[in-house]
């Protein structure tokens, strides 16, 4: 189930709601009345598992791993991780969430939900700080998933922005972005920082293809969330 938008205060009075918060808490799905307001946040989509083609099954164990051993430096303890997919019915969300109850990840620090990662605020009642794009080598806007959609979403500024950052990104590395106070996606959905991450592609048709080498993807991979899970707690010290 995905999450529906508002009913934050009566979904607490509710007894019965309250039984399938906690439920849903142990398998770390956000329930519609948490808030990420007095966390940081950083929201991420699941890196290269679409366009790029990498094996579902060792994404979502590289992805809960790479949460794990972000948490175990005890500065981060503040922070908070959402793992979103645009449907209630992503198979990445539900390999991510019984990695979680697996791996005994606190499903407080890694958050899973299903929505438009460029409508967190707005349509899934969460406040974001910093949200992740799967980009591309050149940081082009358009092509499709979520990097057209978080361009889209966060217009013309993005793309002037990221160009004072950087104007190519190496596989596996991460570039932050402060989104000027124009743009539509910190005016509307409160989102400060866009941080791109470029993962290891399978893709055939796309550049730096690693043709099913998955111990060199596997790394890449690893390097790709840690890159990005640092570039965030960085940000926001
Ligand atoms: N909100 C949340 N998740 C989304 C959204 C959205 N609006 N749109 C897509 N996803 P992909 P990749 C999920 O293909 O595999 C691009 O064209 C989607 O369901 O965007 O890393 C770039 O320019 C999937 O789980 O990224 C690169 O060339 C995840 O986002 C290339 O594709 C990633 O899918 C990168 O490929």
């Amino acid at each position: 189930p995905g999450i529906k938008p508002g009913g934050s205060s009566i979904a607490n009075k509710s007894q019965d709601l309250a039984v399938e918060k906690e439920e849903k808490s142990t398998l770390g799905i956000l329930f519609d009345s948490d808030s990420c307001e007095g966390k940081k946040t950083l929201a991420f989509p699941s890196i290269s598992t679409s366009d790029f083609q990498f094996d579902h099954e060792k994404a979502a164990d590289i992805i809960v791993k790479a949460a794990i051993q972000f948490f175990q430096d005890k500065d981060h303890a503040g922070l908070r991780l959402i793992f979103v997919d645009l449907s209630p019915n992503s198979d990445m969300l539900a390999r991510v969430r019984r990695n979680l109850v697996k791996e005994g990840l606190n499903p407080q620090q890694l958050l899973t939900h299903a929505g438009d990662i460029t409508k967190l605020r707005s349509s899934g009642g969460l406040a974001c700080n910093m949200i992740t794009n799967a980009a591309n080598w050149r940081l082009k806007p358009g092509g499709g998933g979520v990097n057209a959609a978080i361009y889209k979403a966060a217009g013309h500024d993005l793309e002037q922005a990221t160009k004072q950052y950087a104007s190519t990104l190496n596989p596996g590395s991460a570039v932050v972005v402060p989104l000027p106070l124009s743009s539509p996606l910190q005016k509307v959905e409160g989102v400060t920082h866009v941080i791109h991450v470029l993962g290891p592609n399978m893709n055939p048709q796309r550049p730096n293809c690693l043709a099913g080498d998955y111990v060199q993807g596997c790394q890449i991979l690893r390097a790709t969330y840690a890159s990005l899970f640092n570039a965030f707690s960085t940000t926001v010290k």
